[in-house]
Order: C-alpha cells, then structure tokens, then sequence
C-alpha cells in the first residue's frame, strides 16, 4: 500500500542572501562538485540567451526561453547518474547538453532539422517533448521497465505548472505511484502556462498537493536555489532506488522571460514582480554562494564563460553546416506501405520546391528504417530555406552535397557520473 504523506508546502532554500539569511551547506557535495554546478549552469545560461539572440538573426525558429530556469534543471540533473532517463519538456529543451550532447544537436532541433533528432538511448534523454504533459505517463513506463527488469536506474519528468491539469500528468502520476516505479516527476511551477496563471489553474493551494492524492511525498523548492533543488531531487532518486516509487517535486519561482519568442507577456504579466525575479536569478544567486564561500575566482568564472560561449559558437556553425533536409523525409516513417498520393504528392512538392529554387528532381518516397536513412546522392538534393528566411538558400552554410539526417548520434565524452 502506498502512504500518503503530507506535502512539504514551505520552500526549501539552501543559499543564503549574503546578509541576514545565512548560507546552508548540502551533503555530499565537495568544491569540484560546486564548481561542476555552476559550470551547467553557466552552459545552459548561455545557450539559453545565444538562442535568443540567433532567433532574432533568423538562424532559429521560435524558440521557448528558459532564462531562470536554469537552477532547476542543472541541479535535478546533477542528482542523477548517467543511466538515469530524462523525459523533457520544450522548457527543458538543452538540458540534453549537461549529457554530453553538443550544441548544434539541440540547435538544430530549433531550426527543424533532422540533425536535432538524436537517438534517446545515446544519451538516456528522451526527446523533447511540446504536447502538454504527454511524456510523463512515458517517463513513467520506463522507470516501471527498470524496475521489472531489476536495474537500479530511475527517470525524471519534467513538465509546468500547466501540465497539472493535463490528463495525461494524472494517468502517469497515478500509474508510477500504483506500481512503485522508480520516477521523479519535476514539476518547474514558473506561475504561468503561456498568460493563463496558476491560481485559475487549480484551486489546490499548491501543486505539490497534488501528490498526496496518489499517495506520494512531495516537496517544494526554491526553483532559483540551485543547491535545494539538488538536494530534494538527491532524496527522491535515493527514494526510488530503495524501491520507494515517485516523489513529486515543485520547483517554485515567477517566469521572468516570455513563454517563448513569439509571446508579449506585457499584455498580461506582472511586469513589477518580473523585475524583482531577475534581481534574484538564478545563475546570480548561486556565484554569490561560490564567491562567498571562496570556491569560485574571477578567473574561472571568465574561463567557465568563454568554454560556454565557444561551445555555443561552435554549435551554430555546425548547425548551419549541416546541408539541407531532403523534402522525401516529410512522407516517411509514416507507413510501411505508403500511398500512391505520397509518391504525386511529393512529386509536386519537389516540382514546386525546383519552381523557387531551381533544385534538382529527386528520389521517390521509400519508407526507411531508422538508421538507414544516409547514402542519399549529391544529385538527390533539393535545396530547402532556412528556418526563418524567405530566400534561397546559398553559400557554404547550404551546401548541395548529400544530406545525413540521422537517427542516431555518437554521444560525446564529456559525461559525468555522479552517484
Ligand atoms: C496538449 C497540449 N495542449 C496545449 C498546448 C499549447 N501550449 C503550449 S505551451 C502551453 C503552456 C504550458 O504551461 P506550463 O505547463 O506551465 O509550462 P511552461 O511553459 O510554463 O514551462 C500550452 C497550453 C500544447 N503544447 N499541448
Ligand atoms: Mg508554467
């Protein structure tokens, strides 16, 4: 039987405020352990506010900010281990990149390129997902899997404020409790979903007590305290490893930046309480703990910065360096015996595509399987826009030669175990 357990309804904070709040001090964290933390941080910051930047110069389509949500998604991760199974939301879109992912992966899943389509047991990162909510009864098959199959390993929800409501978080939270899967569902409450708040989302004082209704703990955190967030996701995992089921956690904080690049929240947003949000950020917030504590220098903080930027600056030009998408990619995957109006179908969209842009006719619609999709021909390439841009594509940033959407990709060696 499952218990039900109070939620925990005051936030959790470890980092002080430099003056008459006093700074705490996790377990099990020594100065590498600080100092790795902040150096997610710093790579997510910075991703997060490049992709801004190359959303505005059209080299990315519309993009979902995370600035501030850093801490939450940095310090949950830094929790796990690496067989650990993240399931993320649009919001959680980079955090791929605290496994080993490069920028340009993730990148490219903004520009609608294949390229940003990874093979989720490459990095045990499940694929971003934008419905609402739809992952979370995912995240929870998979941990159940572990369980039956008698590994230690557990997986990590992360899904909004918004998502509460959503049908599918409740059959997946109802279904890990039930089972005892081994899940952390990471609820990051930024107040809002899009311009509706969360007080006209739920009449439940918070969400946390959400979980008491499936017989599950929960515990709210400062979403911008890096080190809380750490360590009430350290407690969950170590819950769900000794056979205990999900926790819930509801990472708290006020959303400082537009849902998404699209979005004015002037028209609805409490732009006073958005100014008081920043001047707490997260990244901020957490140097000050570092340099209180004498762990992080000038010098690392500017050679911790300048490692994002690069990988930053090397991820856009891998980005754009990945040649075009052929359209034939549109139609497959969806039969194993696709329909005659395919193949005239995407005849006209090549005729089309050729109209604009002078391309070469090429290959006729063949389902493939996943991994064998490379070894298309130079001459078999039509040229498509780039995401944001109503010309021709041109120069060596689109190249004719042959593209290689990929089903898979090689993880890289910068991952970290850390339990
Ligand atoms: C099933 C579904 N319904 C509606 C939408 C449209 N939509 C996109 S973002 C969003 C708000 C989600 O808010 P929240 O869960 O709080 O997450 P946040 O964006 O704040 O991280 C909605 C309703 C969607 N993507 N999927
Ligand atoms: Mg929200």
């Amino acid at each position: 039987m499952a218990e039900v357990l109070p939620a925990e309804r005051d936030l959790r904070r470890v980092i002080g405020d430099g003056e008459s709040v006093p700074d705490g001090e996790v377990d099990g964290l020594a100065d590498h352990d600080l100092v790795e933390l902040y150096r997610s941080l710093v790579l997510l910051r910075t991703y997060d506010e490049r992709s801004v930047v190359y959303h505005r110069q059209g080299r990315i389509g519309t993009y979902a900010i995370y600035w501030n949500h850093e801490a939450m998604q940095a310090g949950s991760v830094y929790a796990l281990s690496d067989d650990d199974w993240i399931f993320p939301s649009y919001r959680e879109s980079a955090i791929g990149l605290l496994r080993g992912m490069p920028a340009s992966t993730v990148l490219s899943w903004w520009r609608g390129h294949p390229a940003g389509w990874w093979n989720p047991a490459d990095y045990n990162v499940a694929s971003i997902c934008v419905p609402i909510g739809t992952h979370v009864p995912h995240a929870a098959g998979l941990a159940w899997g572990k369980r039956l199959r008698g590994e230690n390993a557990c997986a990590i929800a992360y899904f909004g404020d918004g998502a509460t409501s959503e049908g599918s978080f409740h059959e997946g939270a109802n279904f890990a409790a039930v089972m005892r899967a081994p899940l952390v569902l990471f609820c990051n409450n930024n107040g809002w979903a899009i311009s509706t708040p969360v007080e006209v989302q739920t009449r439940a004082e918070t969400l946390a007590d959400k979980a008491v209704g499936y017989g599950m703990p929960a515990v709210r955190v400062d979403g911008l305290d890096i080190l809380a967030v750490y360590e009430a996701t350290h407690e969950a995992v170590a819950r769900a490893r000794a056979g205990e089921g999900p926790t819930f956690v509801e990472a708290v904080s006020y959303r400082a930046a537009p849902h998404a690049t699209a979005d004015d929240p002037k028209a609805y947003i409490d732009l006073a309480r958005v100014e008081e949000e920043k001047k707490r950020e997260c990244v901020g917030r957490y140097e000050g703990y570092l340099r209180r504590a004498g762990i992080l220098t000038d010098e690392m903080a500017e050679s911790i910065r300048a490692e994002a930027e690069q990988a930053m600056r090397d991820g856009i030009a891998a980005a754009e360096a990945e040649p075009p998408a052929d359209p034939g990619l549109l139609f497959e995957h969806a039969y194993v015996d696709p329909p005659a109006s395919f193949e005239t179908d995407l005849a006209e969209l090549r005729r089309s595509w050729a109209r604009t842009w002078a391309a070469p006719e090429v290959s006729s619609v063949r389902p493939r399987a996943c991994g064998t999709r490379s070894g298309r021909s130079a001459a078999s390439t039509p040229r498509s826009p780039r995401p944001g841009s109503s010309a021709p594509p041109s120069g060596s940033a689109w190249p004719a030669s042959a593209p290689s959407a990929r089903c898979s990709t090689t993880r890289s060696a910068t991952r970290r175990s850390t339990s």
